[in-house]
């Protein structure tokens, strides 16, 4: 399992915005977004890159940090 942080998200709609995000990469799967840890975390394939998982929240609108 994989825990990311991410700067931005402020509400329920950020929350949802970075779990599409997550849920468009191959193989990422149990996404879960925590809004007040400003964390998310997933079950990620062998091997992911993380690069293609900062550009997807990036282009989301958020940061990963
Ligand atoms: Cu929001």
């Amino acid at each position: 399992m994989t825990t990311i942080k991410i700067k931005g998200m402020s509400c329920n709609h950020c929350v949802v915005a970075v779990d599409k995000a997550l849920n468009e990469i191959d193989g990422i799967k149990d996404i879960k977004v925590d809004l007040q840890k400003g964390e998310a975390t997933f079950e990620e394939p062998m091997p992911l890159d993380m690069n293609i998982v900062r550009e997807r929240i990036k282009k989301a609108g958020y940061e990963v940090v």
